[in-house]
């Protein structure tokens, strides 16, 4: 017969393990860092994850700094690899500096990947990259050629001068750019993701480069940031505006003929993809060499190297930007 003590012990940890349970202990642990989790893009993001964590039985910590601010960032994967989640999926503000973070996550047996904008290749195991940098940058240029029949000048806003993936998207831009002669880029501002920001420079812009034609912003809160000055300028029309912006947030300035269009791909597929990469790597359904995953209901996506593409971005104007409400 057991003792009474050894009952209380087995008593005690069946208690332990059922608290456990019901508190979702035995749960994958997916944590999602966004580059800051005030912004609409990252946001609408989240709709996506959520409902991808959902359908796959996982618990979800959404969590970042509430502006972009790559120290911050560091910090959350530094308590997420104490508190041992089983995967982190991140949007790197900082490629080398979040780096260190994740590799340390790596050899802690922390599964990493990364979104929207990638880490080192050898701190994550995969990217879930919204669509080719070179599609993003071309598609860019030659909307902004199209709309200045290729001859004038103009401006880009980006994030932070240091963000990965508006780097890359410049370099293709700038590349394009050979094609059209008779445009010049004459500058390129930070906004630091935020659209005051983005709205002080552009002012700054049009007062600097009296022929200034366009403007790009390559972040999405810098593009009603840019729209909100040419429109208090009195210069609709006369300085053009487009970008990588969400239709909910570019609605207004697209019907007033401030922005002529935005560039994006859709943020919720982008969230849910995510975490469904997230998982199949936990789960080992997804290894390294893959050539597609198999995404919910979302279908089965191809990999290219390590990254997972989601897809061709779309461009919305006046006549199809109000049937999207994210
Ligand atoms: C901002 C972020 C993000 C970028 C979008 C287009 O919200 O900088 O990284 O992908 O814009």
């Amino acid at each position: 017969m057991k003792s009474p003590s050894f009952r209380l012990a087995v008593l005690g940890l069946a208690l332990f393990a059922s608290v456990g349970s019901a508190l979702g202990a035995d749960k994958i642990m997916v944590g999602m860092l966004p580059k800051s989790k005030g912004n609409g893009y990252f946001i609408a993001c989240k709709v996506g994850s959520d409902k991808a964590a959902k359908e796959l039985g996982v618990e979800l910590l959404f969590d970042g700094p509430t502006d972009s601010n790559a120290a911050k960032q560091n910090e959350i994967v530094e308590n997420w690899i104490t508190l041992g989640v089983d995967v982190i999926a991140v949007a790197a503000e900082n490629k080398e500096g979040i780096s260190t973070a994740l590799r340390k996550a790596q050899r802690q047996g922390i599964k990493i990947v990364t979104y929207d904008a990638d880490a080192m290749p050898d701190a994550r195991s995969f990217f879930v990259n919204q669509a080719t940098p070179e599609g993003i940058g071309h598609q860019l240029m030659d909307e902004a050629a199209r709309l200045l029949n290729s001859e004038g000048e103009f401006a880009i806003i980006t994030a932070t001068m240091t963000a990965g993936n508006q780097r890359d998207w410049m370099k293709h831009i700038e590349e394009r750019l050979k094609r059209y002669p008779k445009m010049k880029l004459v500058a390129v501002r930070p906004s630091d993701d935020l659209k005051d920001k983005a709205q002080s420079e552009a002012t700054a812009l049009m007062s600097a480069n009296p022929n200034l034609k366009l403007i790009m912003s390559i972040c999405s809160p810098a593009v009603p940031g840019a729209a909100e000055a040419v429109k208090q300028a009195g210069k609709t029309g006369k300085v053009k505006v487009i970008g990588l912006g969400l239709p909910s947030e570019n609605r207004r300035y697209v019907h007033e003929g401030v922005t002529d269009s935005v560039i994006l791909w859709k943020t919720e597929d982008l969230g849910y993809l995510t975490v469904q990469a997230a998982v199949a790597l936990v789960r080992g359904e997804l290894k390294p060499g893959a050539k597609s995953l198999k995404a919910g209901s979302l279908g089965t996506f191809e990999i290219v190297g390590d990254n997972i593409i989601l897809g061709t971005p779309f461009v919305f104007n006046k006549g199809n930007i109000d049937q999207f409400n994210f």
